[in-house]
């Protein structure tokens, strides 16, 4: 337990590296085979880390950053314009909201890496096809692939040779346009949509594959925040959270769980700097003390900057044990109502009894639940957890906000239900200041749900797309992530078409994802960089490369621009000022409007017409979609708009009418002997599958990903040394193993039982059967290992 209040002495980040020439940089050459990091380029190294987040270091590494993808040039000019009202486009990385202000610079270090990863000057064209077969292509590291720079033409696989070979726009399209038209039913096609496709693409993708006959859309959010959002409709209505970045600014106590911000959502940094600053508290619930949790030099306070000035952003951490995090809800729901007995204020009595059902039965429940078992089952002490039960208490205004940390488990559902339960107790619902914040993945996962990327759509959406778009749209479910899997695996699906994303890495048991993928008849990839999806392919082949989002994309009617949806519901205008990488890309719409028309080739949609001009797109979404209603207008506001959360008003489309209290039992999280709970999880120099270097700063690591974070004391128990190699076994629900040999033991300020390391390698041990029952999410933050010294 760290109490990080009036903490430690500060010093400026120092021990970072100078910049190095690019071409001496190992990444920017093949590698030395398959892995996801470029190949090591000294030995590894742990130290951890004491400094704030952000600030220096930081920005050290961004300049690296810049050299090594030569786009010094380019780089800081397109960075001016991220984020900024009017005439930006919109950070293709993480879904945190702009600044509201409009004021700040509103950015930050691994903003600025995606960006130029997206902006680099290299390209992929067809020489390096030519020169490479796929099968030595498989065998490179996967940021040796990525790092060869940006695609610039269709390329179809070629069986004979074992290479790509291009192939024209109208060809790729009649190639897939026959594949789907020739299956006998369209369920046996699968569309995946990863999280960056602008709205507008994203409404014309789920259309043509509703108008070919199938609800198969699985997304990225089928591994991330599925949980999230089934908890959210099943106890307000509404499967988004219900505050913004006022809230942020107005909250008295901000509880954080399983987010790592300082690397995932850096932007966070200083909506805590600021609420810490104005006396609000912080408490941090997180197995590891990540960055976000210490103190921070805010980024774009360049007085802070030059001072070395840093602000705490913690007021406590509570390191709960993987998967305790329900538990320690409990407690803390628990502890309010103990407090009720003597403290009339300590319940919000005419907000439950208006505005909730259920109460009476959680109440009992949470009586019902002993001390022993919450204090087991969290893996922490009754006294830490009334710390933050008092922390809550006190507020009259809280906001919980959580993500990966939460959502990918067995029971992330139910702790998710319980975060608003808690929520609930004291009426932190429906004003300002209060209320329930997923920090939602990738820039624009949550507007390709609300734009109808669902493989469970509702009767209401699917009503009105059919009266808006003249279709018959499918009624029965449709595949997310893992049906997919399974139905490629046993043949069921035939067809697989991903808009965006690295599917094959991405996705869990790697070598089942891998399998499935092969006995496809085709697989498309819609991308910007190669990835390990376009060499684990099917029958047949195609990649297709699109416009990135710092691009112009020039259409019929001008320059256009596309539409995106943060973590908070704000919808904004993204538009692209940069050439396009090659005069032969094609804008995601103008693809899948390609696709569309060779699938469907008497469809009455106009799918050229629409590509013609988006606003053409936007009108018909402001006719479909609740809530968008004025669309192009709106969006073109100075900050886009907010779309209506109903729980926000207190209008809850749940069947009671009200808010509804869950009463889900405690899951047993607590390690059978000799096993350890591991949590899959990125480290500071990655985005998703796309590695950018094998360091981790923020937690002390160079040079090595193929690592696991242990408690000291179970490295101990094991006869580990620090950094010794270890085997890591994983039993699945099933009883099928899996394994990954030689990873390095570091020993790690971790609660005894857990163990962590980096996604995507690790999918290797995350088994397809694994995944939670209540969303189908696959479970990558608890896998049931063993871990021994290395054989
Ligand atoms: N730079 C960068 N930004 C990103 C991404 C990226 O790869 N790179 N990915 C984007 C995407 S798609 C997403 S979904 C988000 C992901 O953002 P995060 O959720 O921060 O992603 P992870 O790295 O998986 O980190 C999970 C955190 O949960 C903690 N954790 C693990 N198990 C538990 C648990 O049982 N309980 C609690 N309370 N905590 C736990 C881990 O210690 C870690 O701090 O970030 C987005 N932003
Ligand atoms: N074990 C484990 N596995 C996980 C997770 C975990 O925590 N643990 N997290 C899960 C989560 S939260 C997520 S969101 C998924 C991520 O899954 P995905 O979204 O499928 O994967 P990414 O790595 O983000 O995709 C990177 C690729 O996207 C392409 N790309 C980049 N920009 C664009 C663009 O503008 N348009 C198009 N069409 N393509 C583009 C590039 O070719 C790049 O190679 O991974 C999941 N997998
Ligand atoms: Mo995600």
């Amino acid at each position: 337990m760290v109490d990080v209040e009036g903490s430690r002495v500060l010093s400026a980040d120092t021990d970072e590296q100078q910049p190095r020439d690019p071409e001496a940089e190992p990444g920017a050459k093949p590698g030395t085979g398959p892995g996801a990091g470029p190949a090591p380029e000294a030995g590894p190294e742990f130290r951890p880390y004491r400094h704030p987040a952000a600030g220096w270091g930081a920005a050290k590494s961004v300049s690296r950053f810049l050299l090594r993808e030569r786009a010094l040039v380019d780089g800081p000019r397109a960075i001016m314009r991220m984020n900024h009202e009017n005439g930006g486009f919109d950070c293709p990385g993480c879904a945190w909201p702009d600044d509201i202000k409009g004021l700040h610079l509103d950015i930050c270090e691994n903003g600025i890496k995606h960006v130029t990863w997206e902006m680099t000057r290299k390209r992929v064209g067809r020489e390096f096809f030519a020169a490479h077969s796929v099968t030595e292509l498989s065998g490179w590291s996967d940021h040796d692939l990525e790092n060869q720079g940006r695609l610039t033409e269709p390329m179809v696989y070629d069986p004979g040779t074992d290479h790509y070979v291009p192939i024209g726009w109208k060809d790729a399209f009649e190639l897939i346009g026959s594949a789907l038209r020739g299956l006998d039913s369209p369920d046996q096609a699968s569309f995946y949509t990863s999280g960056r496709l602008g709205n507008e693409a994203t409404f014309l993708y789920q259309l043509m594959a509703r108008e070919l006959g199938t609800n198969n859309l699985p997304d990225c959010s089928n591994m991330c925040h599925e949980a999230s959002g089934r908890a959210l409709q099943a106890s307000l209505g509404t499967g988004k959270g219900t505050v913004d970045l006022k809230d942020w600014e107005t909250a008295d106590a901000l509880f954080i769980l399983g987010v790592n911000a300082a690397s995932n959502a850096p932007r966070m940094l200083t909506a805590l700097a600021e609420a810490h600053s104005r006396g609000a508290r912080i408490v941090h619930i997180n197995p590891l003390v990540e960055a976000a949790a210490t103190r921070t030099i805010v980024p774009h306070d360049f007085l802070d900057m030059a001072l070395f000035k840093s602000t705490p952003t913690s007021s406590l951490n509570l390191q709960v044990r993987i998967g305790g995090d329900m538990a320690l809800l409990r407690g803390m729901a628990k502890a309010v109502l103990e407090r009720s007995a003597t403290e009339s204020k300590a319940l919000d009595r005419e907000f439950i009894d208006r505005h909730t059902v259920g109460f009476e039965d959680y109440r009992a429940l949470c009586e019902a639940t002993p001390w022993e078992e919450i204090e087991r089952q969290s893996g922490l002490s009754r006294s830490d957890i009334l710390k933050a039960a008092r922390v809550y208490g006190q507020a009259d205004r809280s906001i919980i906000s959580w993500c990966l940390g939460v959502s990918q488990h067995e029971h992330g559902v139910d702790t998710v239900r319980e975060i608003v339960n808690l929520l609930l107790l004291r009426g932190n619902l429906g004003r300002e200041g209060a209320g329930p914040s997923p920090v939602r993945g990738h820039s624009n996962v949550q507007g390709n749900r609300t734009c109808g990327i669902d493989h469970r759509p509702a009767d209401a959406f699917l009503d009105r797309l059919a009266e808006v778009c003249g279709i018959e749209p499918p009624r029965e479910h449709g595949l997310d992530t893992i049906g997919t899997i399974e139905a490629m695996r046993s043949g069921a699906v035939k067809v697989f078409v991903g808009m965006g994303g690295n599917f094959a890495l991405a996705a869990p048991d790697t070598s089942v994802t891998c399998a499935a993928l092969r006995n496809c008849d085709l697989t498309v990839q819609v991308s910007t960089k190669l990835n390990r999806s376009h060499l684990v392919h099917g029958r047949r082949a195609l990649i297709l490369p699109c416009l990135g989002r710092t691009e112009k994309d020039h259409q019929r009617a001008g320059v256009q621009n596309t539409s995106v949806e943060d973590s908070m519901s704000m919808v904004h205008l993204s538009i692209g000022m940069k050439r396009p990488a090659s005069p032969h890309l094609m804008s995601e719409p103008a693809i899948v409007a390609g696709i569309a028309r060779a699938a469907l080739p008497d469809s009455a949609t106009r799918w050229e017409w629409y590509v013609e001009d988006y606003d053409r797109i936007r009108d018909t979404m402001a006719q479909a979609l609740p809530g968008f209603e004025d669309f192009n207008r709106r969006v073109r506001l100075p900050l886009g708009f907010r779309i209506k959360q109903p729980a926000r008003e207190l209008v809850f489309l749940t069947p009671s009418g009200r808010a509804e209290f869950s009463t889900a039992a405690l899951p047993d999280v607590v390690p059978a002997p000799g096993t350890l709970a591991l949590g899959t999880m990125r480290s500071h120099d990655q985005w998703n599958t796309t590695v950018y270097s094998d360091d981790d700063r923020y937690r002390g690591v160079k040079n090595l990903r193929t690592l696991v974070f242990m408690n000291r004391a179970d490295m101990r128990d094991r006869g580990i040394g620090d950094l010794g190699p270890v085997d890591i076994t994983s039993t699945a629900k099933d009883g099928s193993r899996r394994h990954l040999h030689g990873y390095l033991a570091i020993p790690y300020d971790i609660p005894r039982g857990c163990a962590a390391g980096y996604m995507p390698e690790m999918n290797v041990l995350c088994a397809l059967v694994d995944h939670s029952t209540q969303s189908d999410q696959p479970i990558m933050k608890h896998v049931k290992v063993t871990i021994e010294p290395a054989a």
